[in-house]
């Protein structure tokens, strides 16, 4: 159909952490939106699937080809960065970390990216056809820009990479996934609530879990009114690829009666779950 492709971002993480002058490691993971479809242990030869579908739509033998790129290519990055480290006379130990993906917007061409962090702060990043600095990166990066962009084969590998591949992968590997993706999965909600020693206050906690995609909301209610001192916690992961989210209010105890929670997600169209608070919940 001609109906605009969604997809979702594609992400490549990588972290090094360099002991002294022979030892370091390269462990990476790639990711679709929040989904992690791949891992790459130091330990191992091969990039592991995490999904059934994590190949995308390549054929065996452009998988094959990607995994000798990148073989080639995490070797070779342990040696070239032992040998810049040597040059601008780095102090041991230190870490790399690289961030690599793109994004492909219907319509419109796909925008891809490599930063570069040393110790943590961005220092380098691919930009159209070479290596750039960031704009406040130390002094000592330029002489690493020398001899990184000297290699124009690497450079054109690069461009390959953004503008070819990872689009094309990142397309694939959405369309595989597709269903998995774009589940939608309910979530179960409960109240907790304690008193607060040396008060007479009860912190109460509505929890939220087990629900995907990861936007949701929540809040206290009280009178049929958002409760303005509701505070919202992070939404962080269950270990089975779910999401659990919680909000707190602070109340004075005989404020506590007539309270409820409100939660709404996405797989609950416009069914709110909505909990009122009891006597009961305390623990
Ligand atoms: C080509 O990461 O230099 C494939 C490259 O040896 C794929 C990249 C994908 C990334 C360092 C220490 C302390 C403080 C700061 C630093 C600076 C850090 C700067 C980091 C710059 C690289 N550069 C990032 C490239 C590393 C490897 C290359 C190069 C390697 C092998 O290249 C040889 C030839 O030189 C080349 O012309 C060509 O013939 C090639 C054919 O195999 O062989 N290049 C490659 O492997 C995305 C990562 C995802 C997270």
């Amino acid at each position: 159909s001609d109906a605009p492709q969604r997809t979702l971002p594609l992400h490549c993480l990588q972290i090094s952490s360099f002991t002294n002058r022979s030892w370091s490691r390269t462990d990476g993971s790639t990711w679709l939106g929040d989904v992690q479809i791949h891992t790459w242990s130091h330990d191992s030869d091969i990039i592991r699937y995490l999904k059934p579908w994590a190949g995308g739509t390549f054929t065996d033998q452009q998988w094959e080809q990607l995994q000798h790129l990148f073989r080639v290519y995490r070797s070779s990055f342990s040696r070239d960065m032992q040998e810049f480290a040597r040059i601008v006379q780095a102090d041991y130990p230190f870490e790399l970390q690289l961030f690599a993906g793109c994004e492909v917007h219907p319509g419109s061409i796909p925008e891809s990216f490599i930063h570069v962090a040393f110790q943590g702060s961005s220092i380098v990043h691919f930009q159209g056809t070479s290596w750039v600095a960031v704009p406040d990166a130390p002094q000592w990066v330029g002489k690493i820009l020398q001899v990184l962009n000297h290699d124009l084969g690497t450079r054109a590998t690069v461009q390959w990479l953004l503008n070819d591949t990872c689009p094309q992968f990142a397309r694939g590997v959405f369309e595989a996934g597709k269903s998995e993706l774009e589940k939608q999965v309910k979530p179960e909600a409960w109240l907790t609530g304690a008193r607060t020693p040396g008060s007479d206050h009860l912190l109460l906690v509505c929890h939220v879990s087990g629900f995907y995609p990861k936007p949701a909301w929540a809040m206290w209610m009280w009178g049929g009114q958002e409760h303005p001192d509701t505070q919202q916690g992070d939404t962080v992961p269950n270990t089975d690829g779910t999401w659990y989210l919680r909000v707190t209010l602070d109340v004075a105890a005989e404020q506590a009666a007539g309270l409820a929670c409100r939660v709404n997600h996405s797989s609950l169209g416009d069914q709110d779950i909505i909990l009122h608070w009891g006597e009961k919940d305390l623990v």
